[in-house]
């Protein structure tokens, strides 16, 4: 493994930055897992699955307006921002594909952005097929402005299908880039977790930020131990 300092973003063409919630952690929203993250003090097969939405829909909306008031009085930090820049000021396609649903890429100014895991801010009804995206802290109403259906969140739950016109172009995104960026996920989830590998194939330069090793550190070129906002300042130096 060679040191990162070689390494300059200027000289790629195609990046893509493959985010988990590392990347927020330092906007102050809470990661999933280890010390202080969310499945600590809520267990997923209670708050993240179809069968505990359909038996206490309630129950889990409660812990979702929560989590809009708790993002919404976050913002994104200057890991986003460098991100962001990147795609603005690099002769370069960026594509932000990412696990998060708190929107914070877009936010900093990202455009070309693929959600994998959908977006906190928007729900959907599965009766009529009808949706909504608001930024509301809480969602007040929480049926179907059609039908008077349960809005459902629009995240994907644990045993849901990602959408695959999300995972094509992520996919695209990846099978096409030259270098690719890993930024605060542990990889324990699938298929996302697998994803940034695949880039291996094509040749890319694969670099993995992360203050923690991960079960897939060793596949990668370059592995930067440290919070993203520093290591992303190292690394894009404009
Ligand atoms: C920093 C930092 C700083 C800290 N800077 N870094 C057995 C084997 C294989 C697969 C399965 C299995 N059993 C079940 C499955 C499938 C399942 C799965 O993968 N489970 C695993 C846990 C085993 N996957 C699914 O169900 C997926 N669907 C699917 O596979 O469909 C097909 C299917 C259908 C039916 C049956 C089986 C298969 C869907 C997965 C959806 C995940 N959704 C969630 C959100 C849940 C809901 C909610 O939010 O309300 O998405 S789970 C949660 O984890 C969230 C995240 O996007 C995802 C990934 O987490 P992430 O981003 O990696 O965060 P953390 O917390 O894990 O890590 C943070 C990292 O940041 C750490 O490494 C820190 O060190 C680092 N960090 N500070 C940089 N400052
Ligand atoms: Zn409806």
């Amino acid at each position: 493994m060679t040191s990162t300092k070689s390494v300059r973003v200027q000289d790629f063409k195609r990046i893509v930055f493959f985010t988990g919630a590392g990347v927020s952690a330092e906007s102050g929203v809470p990661t999933f897992r280890g010390k202080g993250g969310m499945w600590e003090q809520y267990d997923y097969q209670s708050y993240a699955c179809q069968d505990a939405f359909e038996k206490d829909p309630e129950k889990v909306w409660t812990f979702n307006n929560m989590r809009r008031s708790m993002v919404g009085a976050c913002q994104p930090n200057e890991a986003h921002r460098i991100i962001a820049r990147c795609e603005q000021d690099l002769d370069a396609e960026v594509t932000v594909v990412t696990q998060n649903i708190d929107g914070f890429h877009q936010i900093a100014g990202s455009q070309n952005v693929l959600e994998l895991h959908g977006s906190l801010w928007r729900v959907r009804c599965d009766v009529c097929h009808n949706q909504h995206t608001s930024h509301e802290p809480s969602l007040e109403d929480l049926h179907c402005d059609r039908c008077g259906s349960w809005w459902r969140p629009d995240i994907v739950w644990f045993g849901d299908n990602l959408l695959q016109a999300v995972i094509e172009k992520s996919m695209r995104a990846i099978y096409a880039c030259d270098l690719l960026v890993s930024i605060g996920t542990s990889a324990v989830v699938f298929p996302a977790a697998q994803m940034p590998l695949e880039a291996r194939n094509v040749g890319a330069t694969l670099i993995e930020i992360n203050p923690e090793e991960t079960r897939l550190s060793s596949f990668y070129d370059h592995c930067m131990r440290g919070p993203a906002s520093k290591m992303l300042a190292e690394l894009c130096v404009f």
